[in-house]
């Protein structure tokens, strides 16, 4: 592996921000592709802290400062992974679940959504059902895409998509989810319409339903 792309692993699991800005910018300037740098150097950074996090190495507070180094990346990375001046594809309404605060993951699916010309209602993180309702209603022709990274808030995927049908949404929108606990069978055992694994099978899936 690239030595750069160590460089900036390290950096994002030893939380430092500065470090991490300097080394992606040197592995622009040195003409590495950023799709690169996000999938061989940062992804796997958070890897790692989870992986400590597990151990009892790294406790809330560092794995927070990890995130904010990867977040402080991903800050650059954005308008490179981004394209301009596509007309907008559709919309999307993406939020984390309610219960659940973890939103890098959600922040790169609506990231590379945005990059192939969708437009982006970003609800946040800890979204109650009641709001993904209310958002839905101001976007009735959208797509709904829900986030999870807890064994414990995936099950509000469930609660929300009981909501949509309840307030009468269900079949004017799609709902797809994903995020690291979530399966294609939990996808299919709770009525959502798509799975995704990832980012970029987040833009297939929403590219092929949409
Ligand atoms: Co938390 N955390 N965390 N955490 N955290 C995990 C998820 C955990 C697996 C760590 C571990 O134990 N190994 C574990 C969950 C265990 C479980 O549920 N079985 C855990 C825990 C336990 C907790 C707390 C409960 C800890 C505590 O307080 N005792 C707590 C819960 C807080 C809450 O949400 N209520 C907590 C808190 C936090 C921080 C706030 C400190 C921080 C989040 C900061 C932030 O997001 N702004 C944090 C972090 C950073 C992590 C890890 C280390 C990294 C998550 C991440 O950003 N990954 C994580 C360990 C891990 O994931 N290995 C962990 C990188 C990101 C790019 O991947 O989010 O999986 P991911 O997204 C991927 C795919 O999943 C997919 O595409 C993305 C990009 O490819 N995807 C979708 C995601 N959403 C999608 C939606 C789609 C499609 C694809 O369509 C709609």
């Amino acid at each position: 592996m690239d030595q750069k792309y160590s460089e900036v692993t390290q950096a994002i699991i030893s939380g430092d921000m500065a470090g991490v800005s300097d080394l992606i910018n040197q592995a622009l300037e040195a003409g590495n592709a950023p799709g690169d740098i996000l999938n061989i150097g940062m992804i796997p950074a958070m890897e790692t802290v989870g992986d400590l996090f597990e151990h009892g190495e790294f406790y809330v507070p560092e794995m927070l400062i990890s995130a904010r180094a990867m977040q402080g990346g991903l800050n650059i990375l954005r308008p490179l992974l981004q394209s301009e001046g596509i007309e907008p594809a559709g919309m999307v309404i993406i939020g984390t679940v309610q219960g659940d605060l973890h939103d890098i993951g959600k922040n790169l699916v609506g990231l590379m959504l945005e990059g192939v010309g969708y437009e982006l209602t970003d609800l946040g993180t800890d979204v109650s059902p009641a709001d993904f309702v209310a958002a839905i209603k101001e976007n009735p022709k959208c797509l709904v895409a829900l986030s999870a990274l807890l064994t414990t808030t995936m099950t509000s995927m469930e609660t929300t998509i009981k909501e949509i049908e309840s307030a009468g949404l269900r079949d004017q929108v799609k709902v797809i989810i994903g995020g690291a606990p979530i399966t294609r069978d939990y996808a299919e055992e709770i009525g959502a319409d798509g799975y995704a694994e990832d980012a970029s099978q987040a833009v297939k899936l929403v590219k092929t339903i949409m």
